[in-house]
C-alpha cells in the first residue's frame, strides 16, 4: 500500500502561533524512512496551501479566520479524497484540528465512514457555543453537520457528513457545558478520562470501534496530541492535564489497526515552538507507525 503524506501548515483555526510549523517537526523526525522501514511506499504530497493569519480578516469573531479556513478546507478534502479514491493511505499532518474538517470530508467523499477522534477536546463547539471563537474546537461537530453551513457544505452539499452515531471520542477530559449539550443532541459516543481510568482503554477501544465500524467503508483516525498527558506531549497549544499515556495511546493505534479497516489519519496540534527537543512531533511519529501495523514482537512468532 502507498501512504500519501500530506502537510497542513494551519494555525488560523487557534489562538497559538506555531502550530504551523509542525508538519516540518514531524517529517524531521523521519516520518518516511519510518513509514518505509514497515514496507510502505510512501509519497509525500507536500503541503497544502495555507494563508498565514497576517493575510487574513476576522470577520466574525465567533467563527475566526473562516473566510480563509474554507478554501483551505477544500483543498484538503479534495487531497484525500484523491488519495483514498486512488486506494492509497493519507496521513494528513498539522496544524491545528481545523485541517480535520476538510481532511474527513475527503476521506467520506464517495463512502461511508466511522470517525475515531483522540483528543482532550472533543471539539463538538459550535459559533452559539464556543468560549472562543476557535474553529479547531468546532470540527468534530462540523463533520457531524452541526454549525456553520459554509464549513458543513464546503464545496458540495451532495458530500454527506459523518453520521454522529459513527463517532467515537477518546480521552476527552476538556468539555465546556454547550459543548456537552451539541454532543448528547448529536449521539457521539465519548470515552473520558475517568472511563478509561475505570475500564482501561482495551474496553474504551473496543466499545469505540464497535460503535464506528458498523456498516462502514472504513473508519478514519484523527490523532489530536493533546489527547497525550502534557508530561509525554508537551508541544501542543491547549494541553491539558491527567491525559492519556504513552502506551494507552499505542494500544489504542494498535488495536485500530488490528481492524484492517482504517483508510487515513490525521496528526495535528504539533507545535514545536512549546515543544522540548521535538518529542512530541517524534512521539506523533510513532503512532503513525503503531496505526499503521507495527506491533511489538510478542515472544512467539
Ligand atoms: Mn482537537
Amino acid at each position: 500500500m502507498q501512504i500519501d503524506i500530506i502537510g497542513v501548515p494551519i494555525d488560523l483555526g487557534a489562538d497559538r502561533r506555531g502550530v504551523d510549523m509542525g508538519p516540518s517537526a514531524i517529517r524531521y523526525s523521519h516520518l518516511q524512512n519510518r513509514l518505509e522501514a514497515l514496507g510502505y511506499t510512501v509519497q509525500d504530497e507536500g503541503n497544502i496551501e495555507v494563508a498565514i493569519a497576517e493575510m487574513c480578516k476576522i470577520t466574525d469573531a465567533k467563527m475566526k479566520y473562516i473566510d480563509c479556513i474554507v478554501p483551505v478546507s477544500r483543498r484538503i478534502a479534495g487531497a484525500v479524497a484523491t488519495s483514498v479514491q486512488a486506494k492509497n493511505f493519507p496521513l494528513v499532518l498539522g496544524g491545528d484540528h481545523s485541517l480535520s474538517i476538510g481532511s474527513v470530508r475527503g476521506a467520506a467523499r464517495n463512502r461511508k465512514i466511522g470517525v475515531i477522534w483522540i483528543d482532550a477536546h472533543p471539539d463538538f463547539n459550535t459559533a452559539e457555543t464556543t468560549p472562543s471563537g476557535n474553529i479547531h474546537g468546532m470540527s468534530l461537530a462540523l463533520l457531524a453537520g452541526m454549525g456553520d453551513p459554509r464549513l458543513v457544505q464546503l464545496w458540495d452539499e451532495n458530500i454527506p457528513v459523518i453520521d454522529p452515531t459513527k463517532i467515537a471520542i477518546i480521552g476527552a477530559r476538556d468539555v465546556d457545558g454547550g459543548e456537552k449539550a451539541n454532543l448528547q443532541k448529536a449521539g457521539a459516543l465519548v470515552m473520558g478520562m475517568e472511563q478509561i481510568d475505570r475500564y482501561g482503554m482495551v474496553a474504551a477501544i473496543e466499545k469505540a470501534i464497535e460503535r464506528v465500524s458498523r456498516d462502514v467503508d472504513g473508519i478514519y483516525l484523527s490523532l489530536d496530541m493533546d489527547a497525550l498527558d502534557p508530561q509525554h506531549a508537551p508541544g501542543v497549544g491547549t494541553p491539558v492535564p491527567a491525559g492519556l499515556t504513552q502506551r494507552e495511546t499505542h494500544l489504542a493505534c494498535e488495536m485500530i489497526a488490528e481492524t484492517n479497516k482504517l483508510i487515513g489519519m490525521d496528526l495535528v496540534e504539533v507545535n514545536p515552538i512549546l515543544d522540548g527537543q521535538n518529542k512530541t512531533a517524534a512521539l506523533a511519529v510513532e503512532f503513525a507507525l503503531s496505526a499503521l501495523g507495527r506491533r511489538i514482537w510478542n515472544g512467539q512468532s
